[in-house]
C-alpha cells in the first residue's frame, strides 16, 4: 500500500477516433494488436524476480457493455483484477452469480457504480491491512490500473486527475464506427506524445509499426503534462 493509484487508458482507434461499432470492435480481428493489449495490461513491472512475498497484479476497469463484448471464454480477463462499472451493480452481480463468471482460475471480478468507486475498491486491495486479512489470497497488491473502455468510461476517466497516461493504438484505416473517443490527444495542449524509447520502457514492449490483414497500426503513448 503506497502511492494513490494512477490510471492508464488503453484503446485502439481509427484515424477519426472510432473505437466501436454495434457493441464490438470496428475492425476484423487483429491478433497482434490484441496480443499487445493482453501483454501490456498483464505485465507487472519488476515481477520477473521471485523476491516478493505477496502477489502483485494489474487491474482492468471497464464498463458493462465492454464486459459484454469480451468473449465469455476470455472473461474475466485472466491474471488481472477486473472491475466492471455499471449503474446497476446489484443487477450485474446477480447476473455474474447466475453465469458463474469470476470463479476459480480466472481473474477476479469486482463491481462498482462509477470509475471513482472502482478506484476506491482497488485502493482497498493495497491498504496496509489487506495483506494480513484472512482473505488476503484473493487480494493481490494492485500495481497498474488500466481503463479499457468503452466511450462512457473513457470520458469519465479523462475527467479524473489520476488519469496520467493513454496507450493509443492508431489503426491507420477507417472503419464504420458508432462509438468514438472524445479527445484528440495529438491536438490537446494537456497531453504530450511520448518518444518510442519511453513507450518501450513503460510497456516492456519492442515498439514497431505492425501490419496485419493489410491494416497498419502504431503503438503510441501520451502523458498528461504537469
Ligand atoms: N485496447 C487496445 N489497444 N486494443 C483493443 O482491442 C482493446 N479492446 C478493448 C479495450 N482496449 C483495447 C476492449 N475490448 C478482449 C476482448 C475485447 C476487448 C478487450 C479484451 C479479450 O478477449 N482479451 C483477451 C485476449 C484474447 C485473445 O488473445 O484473443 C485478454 O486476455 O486480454
Amino acid at each position: 500500500g503506497k502511492q494513490p493509484l494512477a490510471l492508464t487508458l488503453i484503446l485502439a482507434a481509427t484515424p477519426s477516433l472510432g473505437i466501436g461499432r454495434a457493441g464490438a470492435l470496428p475492425w476484423p480481428q487483429l491478433r497482434k494488436e490484441m496480443a499487445y493489449f493482453r501483454r501490456v495490461t498483464s505485465r507487472v513491472p519488476g515481477s520477473a524476480s521471485a523476491s516478493r512475498g505477496n502477489q502483485r497484479c494489474n487491474a482492468v476497469v471497464m464498463g458493462r457493455k465492454t464486459w459484454d463484448s469480451i468473449p465469455p471464454r476470455f472473461r474475466p480477463l485472466e491474471g488481472r483484477v477486473n472491475v466492471v462499472v455499471t449503474r446497476s451493480p446489484g443487477e450485474f452481480t446477480a447476473r455474474l452469480e447466475e453465469e458463474g463468471s469470476g470463479k476459480e482460475g480466472h481473474g477476479k471480478v469486482e463491481v462498482a457504480g462509477s470509475v471513482g468507486e472502482a478506484l476506491e475498491v482497488l485502493r482497498a486491495y493495497n491498504a496496509p491491512s489487506a495483506s494480513s486479512a484472512p482473505d488476503a489470497e484473493d487480494r493481490p497488491e494492485i500495481e497498474r490500473v488500466f481503463v479499457i473502455g468503452g466511450a462512457t468510461i473513457y470520458d469519465a476517466a479523462m475527467e479524473l486527475a489520476q488519469t496520467e497516461r493513454v496507450l493509443l493504438t492508431k489503426i491507420e484505416e477507417e472503419y464504420e464506427c458508432d462509438t468514438f473517443f472524445s479527445v484528440d490527444l495529438a491536438e490537446d495542449q494537456g497531453w504530450r506524445k511520448c518518444e518510442k524509447g519511453e513507450v518501450e520502457e513503460w510497456t516492456g514492449e519492442k515498439i514497431e509499426s505492425v501490419e496485419e490483414k493489410g491494416v497498419r497500426f502504431e503503438f503510441e503513448m501520451y502523458e498528461r503534462v504537469e
